[in-house]
């Protein structure tokens, strides 16, 4: 399969994190593709760059107003004086205001974000905005008759939601891909999300639709990230209700019981029937990921890949975390190459 990558990637850069009660560099750095980029490479997968389908195709699935600010948000920051990096310091919690925005940045962060992890730098939209037409550019190579493509998104994706960011991303690549495949006339497309944390943005985006299943395996968020999404009784409403499943597992969480959660998650995509698949690839699974508790080892990748291949489906795997920078390259290349066979 092709891999769908561009440099702009790496214009998200320089920013810092909030984590427990320190500004620390963003565990989401740029030196993370590299890894990937080179592991595919060596795997045999040939590089393209993506094209450009503008913003339509994004606005399928995001709030416009939201990605106006996505694209103003530095530059109003810089005519206040400021530079660097943003991070918003009040949110619109329980029992606040939810249907007023404020015009002043510092609001408009809060009201946009949901967590002081996810620091939008000068040059975020760009690398946002390529890495969503590298999904696209996936999600057509799937449309026009390609098996498999995979879509080198970087910022990842699957915690930005119709009008929120956090969780170090900003727009849904994934969701974008899904919605795309959808409009090329795929009548049911299913997402399937094996990264760590839950994907919060993806369920919210499709919630309340029966023609995109979401399925999500991932950390408890009892204890793990995003902590307020991704509990088991979430299954959808309206039109949308039995077309989510969540699939949430304990801290320590090692391959056997791994492998036994994801064949649920698998069988519950088979019996959507969907005509395409979506593949949010995460490999934070990976035991010695800095910011995920569970125990996959390097072997278990390709088996991954496999399990997934055996749904028979056209894919598309779009990136989203894994932080252990020196192995996700050849934890994402077994995933890829095992789903190849
Ligand atoms: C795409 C993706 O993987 N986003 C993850 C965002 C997680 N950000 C918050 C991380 C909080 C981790 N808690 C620290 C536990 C350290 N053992
Ligand atoms: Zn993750």
């Amino acid at each position: 399969m092709r891999t769908v990558y561009s440099p702009l990637h790496a214009r998200h850069d320089g920013g810092m994190e909030l984590h427990r009660g320190e500004l620390v560099p963003c565990f989401e750095m740029p030196v993370r593709v590299e890894y990937i980029l080179a592991a595919v490479l060596a795997a045999g997968l040939p590089i393209m760059a993506p094209r450009d389908f503008g913003l339509a195709p994004i606005l399928r699935v995001h709030d416009a107003d939201f990605i106006a600010f996505l694209q103003t948000a530095f530059a109003q920051w810089k005519a206040v004086g400021k530079d660097g990096f943003m991070l918003p310091s009040g949110f619109a919690a329980r029992s606040m205001r939810q249907d007023h925005i404020p015009t002043g940045i510092n609001g408009k962060l809060g009201y946009y974000a949901y967590d002081a992890g996810t620091p939008i730098v000068e040059g975020t939209w760009d690398a946002a905005f390529a890495g969503a037409q590298s999904a696209l550019t996936a999600a057509a190579l799937v449309a026009e008759g390609a098996p498999a493509a995979y879509a080198l998104c970087r910022p990842p994706g699957h915690h930005a939601g119709y009008a929120t960011y956090g969780g170090y991303c900003f727009l849904n690549n994934g969701a974008i891909a899904a919605q795309f495949l959808r409009d090329q006339g795929r009548a049911r497309v299913a997402v399937l999300d094996v990264d760590y944390h839950h994907g919060n943005g993806t369920q919210d985006i499709f919630w309340e639709r029966a023609d995109v299943l979401t399925v999500s395996v991932h950390g408890t968020p009892e204890s793990e990230y995003p902590f307020f999404r991704g509990y088991a009784d979430e299954r959808g409403a309206g039109a949308g209700l039995g077309f989510n499943h969540n699939f949430p597992l304990p801290r320590g969480t090692a391959w056997d019981q791994y492998r036994a959660t994801l064949e649920e998650a698998i069988a519950a995509v088979r019996a959507f029937a969907p005509e395409a698949l979506v593949v949010s690839l995460g490999v934070d699974t990976y035991e010695n990921d800095p910011i995920s508790a569970f125990k996959l080892k390097e072997a278990h990748y390709p088996l991954m890949g496999a399990a997934i291949a055996g749904l028979g489906l056209p894919t598309v795997f779009v990136q989203e975390g894994g932080y252990a920078v020196a192995e996700i390259g050849r934890n994402v290349a077994g995933v890829l190459t095992g789903f190849e066979g």
